[in-house]
């Protein structure tokens, strides 16, 4: 475990620095044909749609993006699986036109260690895996990488994991299971300077989860490692508000801005320019916290 908090942390991503002093945003480019709530596609049968791609990464670097995460897999329950060539070409595709054109770091949202591979050799900046690297060779892919790595905890696979999810105490579940890939990242020469810790909301989790996940957050940044949450237009807004997807950012900036508030120093969100502006509110006052 880090001797002291690195939550202050300077990122070394492959030569960006990532400064999450403040709490930073993540903006969410989904390459898949099945976008599930992000307003657009960027991906067609024909193939990604490269105008509205460089649109869209335009308006979420303008608004203060400091990552742009971008994923080939839809890793929502019951979505059709994707052949580990179709991830990488939607993947590789778009790296390829947003790395020349802007200068943010690029975080892939992989669990492919062959899309680990060829997205590092194309200038990613960071390996975001809800599978936390336990898929066979993606730990040698992301050590090999240099990058740094968000590790997120699901219970179960995307396709199930919503049917019944159980713990004891989820909490204490995450924890765990963090110390256990912290080690297995050691183990391979991912050092602590590279590490994040997510506690995946919604992957595996019921609504009580989730919430308790979210109070007791603190908890989790204690282990010393930067958090990255995901929350925008979860199921569990709907649990709270009935609300359509359309309908729960405001929902979704409440929870980004406790999130932050309870230690969380990366927010990975669909609407970046109105979480950019929550979140310069949380950092107005920590700065001047004493
Ligand atoms: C359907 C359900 C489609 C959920 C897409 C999703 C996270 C992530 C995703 C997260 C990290 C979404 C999710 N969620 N990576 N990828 N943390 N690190 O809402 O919470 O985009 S996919």
């Amino acid at each position: 475990m880090p001797e002291e908090s690195i939550t202050g942390a300077v990122l070394d991503c492959a030569g960006r620095s990532l400064d999450l002093g403040s709490p930073r945003v993540m903006g969410v480019l989904n390459i898949t044909p099945d976008s599930f709530s992000d307003g657009g596609q960027l991906f067609r049968h024909e193939g990604i749609d490269q105008e509205a791609l460089c649109r869209r990464a335009d308006a979420m670097v303008s608004a203060g993006a400091a990552v742009l995460d971008i994923g080939g897999e839809s890793t929502r329950p019951g979505a059709a699986a994707v052949s580990e060539q179709q991830e990488l070409d939607r993947v590789l595709g778009a790296l390829t036109m947003l790395r020349p054109r802007f200068d943010v770091v690029i975080s892939l949202d992989t669990s492919s260690p062959s899309v680990m591979d060829a997205g590092a050799a194309a200038g990613a900046n960071m390996i975001n895996d809800v599978r936390a690297l336990t898929r066979p060779g993606a730990l040698a892919a992301a050590a090999a990488s240099g990058l740094p790595v968000c590790l997120m905890h699901m219970q179960g696979q995307p396709h199930s994991m919503q049917s019944h999810p159980e713990y004891d105490d989820v909490v204490n579940a995450v924890r765990t299971f963090f110390m256990q890939r912290v080690d297995a990242c050691h183990a391979v020469g991912i050092d602590d300077p590279r590490i994040i810790l997510d506690p995946g909301f919604g992957f595996g989790k019921t609504v009580d989860h989730n919430y308790q996940l979210l109070a007791e957050l603190p908890r989790l940044a204690a282990l010393g490692y930067p958090v990255l949450v995901g929350l925008s237009r979860k199921s569990m807004v709907a649990a709270i508000l009935d609300r359509s997807m359309e309908q729960r950012l405001p929902a979704s900036l409440g929870l980004a801005v406790i999130a932050a508030l309870k230690g969380a120093r990366l927010i990975r969100v669909h609407d970046v320019a109105e979480t950019f502006d929550a979140l310069a509110m949380v950092d107005a006052m920590e700065q001047r916290q004493s």
